[in-house]
């Protein structure tokens, strides 16, 4: 299985998370990636490739063009306002107040775009979060062009990112341009599996009203976890997207087993919905010791998981997400790809 991995990730390091009131170094950081890497070495997985550039077009189809434009100059109009700091969301527009009115100043356009605070933007975040993005479109060419499956080791990570906010550590939604571009290349049906700890709300958002788009996502119940607004068992998907939106939240300190039956129940979804084609939305924060969440998963777990996802037999891409113990996310990904090679 080849990985797609552009250099460019590391553009993206902003030195402050807000975090339990205090600026913390976030956990979202580049040497979350070297680690992978070290990981897939080790295990003697075949080369790692540079993607080419971004294509725009499958981001510009599914992704608000006034967003798109805030990315790209907000660094810039922070500068020149007189900011001193890294980009935080302050104010956000609330219940009752306007949201079809975009604001001309910076500060009222970050908040605008904005949906957690936690995460900063800095002056390297836009072609950061396209190198991302290009290493994601590179692994579903990869499998459009046949091949079984590919790794996208994004850095920044997507799943948070709607079509026009980003939060979570999240500005583009990778996963959804790869699942995207699947159903463009021909596949009728494509189902996003999402395994990351914290629920999919920008990938769920994207495809809420899609009936060619299953999203399945297992994370921790939103009453007690970010996103916590969103992500509920009976958010189920609306219009043409009526029934192929499932959630599988999930209490604190989750083991294994029920972790492992939801899954086969997503599998089991995905299969009988007739997808032809897959994306994994791959984060590891489900492991025991993730700073900042809390299931209980072991790394032989996602071996485990990796089998039972490899048994559908789905052109898969996976896409890389969060995980924050950071010395044991190499192992715990790649674990994820060795099952699912082994099946
Ligand atoms: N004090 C992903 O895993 N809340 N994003 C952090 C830390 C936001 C996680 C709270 C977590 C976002 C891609
Ligand atoms: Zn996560």
């Amino acid at each position: 299985m080849q990985t797609y991995f552009s250099e460019d990730h590391r553009l993206h390091f902003p030195q402050a998370e807000l975090s339990g009131g205090e600026f913390v170094t976030p956990y979202e950081r580049p040497s979350r990636v070297e680690y992978v890497l070290a990981r897939l070495r080790e295990q003697s997985f075949p080369t790692v490739t540079a993607p080419g550039p971004v294509d725009m077009a499958p981001v510009r189809k599914l992704i608000d063009p006034g967003f798109l434009t805030f990315l790209e100059t907000a660094w810039k109009d922070w500068k020149s306002a007189g900011c001193a700091g890294e980009i935080i969301a302050a104010g956000m527009p609330t219940r009752h107040q306007r949201t079809d009115i975009v604001p001309r100043n910076i500060d009222g356009k970050v908040g605008y775009y904005c949906h957690a605070s936690e995460t900063a933007i800095t002056g390297g975040t836009w072609l950061a979060a396209l190198s991302s993005m290009a290493s994601a479109q590179a692994a579903t060419r990869a499998v459009m062009s046949s091949a079984r499956a590919a790794f996208a080791l994004c850095r920044p990570p997507g799943h948070h990112a709607t079509q026009d906010q980003y939060g979570g550590y999240c500005f583009l939604n990778n996963a959804a341009v790869a699942a995207d571009m699947l159903t463009q290349n021909g596949a009728k049906k494509v189902a996003v599996l999402d395994i990351d700890f914290h629920h999919g709300n920008g990938t769920q958002e994207i495809f809420y009203r899609r009936g060619d788009v299953l999203f399945a996502s297992i994370h921790g119940d939103p009453h007690d976890m970010y996103p916590y607004y969103v992500g509920h068992a009976d958010e189920r998907g609306q219009g043409a997207g009526e029934g192929t939106n499932l959630n599988y939240p999930l209490p604190p300190n989750t083991p294994y087993a029920p972790w492992a039956e939801a899954l086969d129940d997503a599998i089991a979804r995905i299969k009988s919905f007739g997808a032809e084609a897959l994306v994994v939305s791959l984060g590891v924060d489900a492991y025991k010791d993730d700073p900042i969440s809390f299931f209980k998963l072991d790394s032989p777990d996602f071996m485990d998981c990796g089998c039972r996802i490899g048994r559908m037999g789905l052109p898969t891409v996976f896409v890389m997400e969060g995980g924050y113990a950071i010395e044991k996310v190499g192992v715990n990904t790649v674990n994820v790809l060795e099952g699912f090679l082994n099946a």
